[in-house]
Protein backbone atom coordinates (compact mmCIF):
# COMPACT_ATOMS: atom_id res chain seq x y z
CA UNK A 1 0.00 0.00 0.00
CA UNK A 2 1.32 3.35 -0.96
CA UNK A 3 0.78 6.35 1.27
CA UNK A 4 1.22 9.84 -0.02
CA UNK A 5 3.74 12.00 1.83
CA UNK A 6 1.03 14.37 3.13
CA UNK A 7 -1.06 11.42 4.30
CA UNK A 8 1.88 10.15 6.35
CA UNK A 9 2.43 13.59 7.87
CA UNK A 10 -1.25 13.98 8.83
CA UNK A 11 -1.51 10.43 10.18
CA UNK A 12 1.57 10.99 12.33
CA UNK A 13 0.21 14.32 13.54
CA UNK A 14 -3.19 12.76 14.30
CA UNK A 15 -1.77 9.86 16.31
CA UNK A 16 0.65 12.13 18.17
CA UNK A 17 -2.18 14.52 19.09
CA UNK A 18 -4.29 11.59 20.33
CA UNK A 19 -1.47 10.19 22.48
CA UNK A 20 -0.69 13.62 23.95
CA UNK A 21 -4.37 14.29 24.68
CA UNK A 22 -4.95 10.92 26.39
CA UNK A 23 -1.74 11.30 28.40
CA UNK A 24 -2.71 14.77 29.65
CA UNK A 25 -6.21 13.59 30.65
CA UNK A 26 -4.92 10.38 32.25
CA UNK A 27 -2.05 11.92 34.20
CA UNK A 28 -4.12 14.88 35.45
CA UNK A 29 -6.99 12.60 36.51
CA UNK A 30 -4.64 10.49 38.65
CA UNK A 31 -2.75 13.52 39.90
CA UNK A 32 -5.94 15.32 41.01
CA UNK A 33 -7.39 12.13 42.47
CA UNK A 34 -10.52 12.05 40.32
CA UNK A 35 -12.86 9.19 41.04
CA UNK A 36 -16.22 8.20 39.62
CA UNK A 37 -19.03 9.99 41.48
CA UNK A 38 -20.38 8.20 44.55
CA UNK A 39 -20.18 4.47 45.06
CA UNK A 40 -17.89 4.78 48.08
CA UNK A 41 -20.63 3.99 50.55
CA UNK A 42 -23.62 1.81 49.74
CA UNK A 43 -26.99 1.79 51.48
CA UNK A 44 -30.22 -0.09 51.07
CA UNK A 45 -32.69 2.50 49.67
CA UNK A 46 -35.65 0.55 51.13
CA UNK A 47 -34.18 0.58 54.59
CA UNK A 48 -33.04 4.20 55.11
CA UNK A 49 -35.22 4.63 58.24
CA UNK A 50 -32.88 2.33 60.13
CA UNK A 51 -29.60 3.29 58.45
CA UNK A 52 -27.50 5.97 60.14
CA UNK A 53 -27.23 8.86 59.44
CA UNK A 54 -30.39 8.74 57.31
CA UNK A 55 -32.53 7.43 60.19
CA UNK A 56 -32.20 10.97 61.56
CA UNK A 57 -31.97 13.40 58.62
CA UNK A 58 -30.77 16.90 59.44
CA UNK A 59 -27.82 18.85 60.78
CA UNK A 60 -25.53 17.18 63.29
CA UNK A 61 -22.56 18.83 64.95
CA UNK A 62 -19.52 16.59 65.13
CA UNK A 63 -16.92 16.42 67.89
CA UNK A 64 -14.35 18.40 65.89
CA UNK A 65 -16.78 21.32 65.52
CA UNK A 66 -17.67 20.60 61.91
CA UNK A 67 -21.16 19.74 60.77
CA UNK A 68 -22.69 16.80 58.99
CA UNK A 69 -25.97 17.11 57.15
CA UNK A 70 -27.85 13.93 56.25
CA UNK A 71 -30.34 14.45 53.44
CA UNK A 72 -32.75 11.99 51.85
CA UNK A 73 -33.98 12.87 48.38
CA UNK A 74 -37.28 11.47 47.22
CA UNK A 75 -39.78 12.42 44.52
CA UNK A 76 -40.37 15.36 44.81
CA UNK A 77 -38.53 16.84 47.74
CA UNK A 78 -35.71 16.60 50.24
CA UNK A 79 -35.84 15.58 53.89
CA UNK A 80 -35.30 17.89 55.74
CA UNK A 81 -36.71 20.65 53.55
CA UNK A 82 -35.05 23.46 55.42
CA UNK A 83 -31.87 23.57 57.50
CA UNK A 84 -29.71 26.09 59.28
CA UNK A 85 -25.91 25.97 59.37
CA UNK A 86 -23.33 28.44 60.68
CA UNK A 87 -21.13 30.49 58.34
CA UNK A 88 -17.42 29.72 58.20
CA UNK A 89 -17.70 26.10 59.37
CA UNK A 90 -17.08 22.92 57.44
CA UNK A 91 -20.41 21.38 56.44
CA UNK A 92 -20.39 17.88 54.99
CA UNK A 93 -23.49 16.89 53.06
CA UNK A 94 -24.30 13.19 52.86
CA UNK A 95 -27.07 12.59 50.41
CA UNK A 96 -28.89 9.54 49.15
CA UNK A 97 -32.10 8.80 47.30
CA UNK A 98 -35.07 6.67 48.26
CA UNK A 99 -36.42 6.11 44.77
CA UNK A 100 -34.92 7.40 41.53
CA UNK A 101 -31.86 9.41 40.53
CA UNK A 102 -32.03 13.04 41.67
CA UNK A 103 -29.40 15.67 42.17
CA UNK A 104 -28.33 18.00 44.93
CA UNK A 105 -27.15 21.33 43.59
CA UNK A 106 -26.59 24.29 45.87
CA UNK A 107 -27.05 27.42 43.80
CA UNK A 108 -24.04 29.82 43.78
CA UNK A 109 -21.63 27.17 45.14
CA UNK A 110 -19.65 24.38 43.50
CA UNK A 111 -21.72 21.72 45.30
CA UNK A 112 -23.46 19.73 42.59
CA UNK A 113 -23.94 16.02 43.15
CA UNK A 114 -25.85 13.19 41.58
CA UNK A 115 -28.09 11.49 44.13
CA UNK A 116 -28.35 7.83 43.26
CA UNK A 117 -30.49 5.27 45.13
CA UNK A 118 -28.28 2.78 46.92
CA UNK A 119 -25.30 5.12 47.08
CA UNK A 120 -24.22 7.89 49.42
CA UNK A 121 -22.73 10.97 47.86
CA UNK A 122 -20.71 13.32 49.95
CA UNK A 123 -19.39 16.86 49.58
CA UNK A 124 -17.91 19.28 52.10
CA UNK A 125 -18.48 22.99 51.76
CA UNK A 126 -17.74 26.09 53.83
CA UNK A 127 -20.34 28.84 53.48
CA UNK A 128 -18.51 32.16 53.74
CA UNK A 129 -21.50 34.46 53.34
CA UNK A 130 -24.59 34.30 55.53
CA UNK A 131 -27.90 34.20 53.72
CA UNK A 132 -30.36 31.85 52.15
CA UNK A 133 -29.19 29.24 49.67
CA UNK A 134 -31.44 27.32 47.35
CA UNK A 135 -30.92 23.65 46.58
CA UNK A 136 -32.45 22.29 43.43
CA UNK A 137 -32.71 18.96 41.67
CA UNK A 138 -31.30 19.13 38.18
CA UNK A 139 -31.88 15.52 37.20
CA UNK A 140 -35.30 15.18 35.65
CA UNK A 141 -37.07 12.82 38.07
CA UNK A 142 -40.74 12.97 37.14
CA UNK A 143 -43.80 15.19 36.88
CA UNK A 144 -43.03 17.14 40.08
CA UNK A 145 -39.35 17.66 39.31
CA UNK A 146 -39.64 21.44 39.11
CA UNK A 147 -41.09 21.57 42.65
CA UNK A 148 -38.10 19.77 44.11
CA UNK A 149 -36.07 22.15 46.25
CA UNK A 150 -34.64 22.72 49.70
CA UNK A 151 -33.36 25.76 51.58
CA UNK A 152 -30.24 26.34 53.63
CA UNK A 153 -30.06 29.31 55.89
CA UNK A 154 -26.48 30.24 56.69
CA UNK A 155 -26.26 32.26 59.88
CA UNK A 156 -23.49 34.24 61.56
CA UNK A 157 -22.21 32.57 64.67
CU1 LIG B 1 -35.49 15.11 41.70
Amino acid sequence: MHLHKYEKIWLTFGFAALIIFLSVVGVSAFHQGHTPAGGLQKVDPDNLESTPPFDNPGVHEKKDGSYEVAVVAEAFGYTPGKIQVPAGEKVTFKVTSKDVTHSFSIVDTNVNMMVVPGQVNEKTHVFRDPGKYLIVCNEYCGSGHHFMSMEIEVVDQ
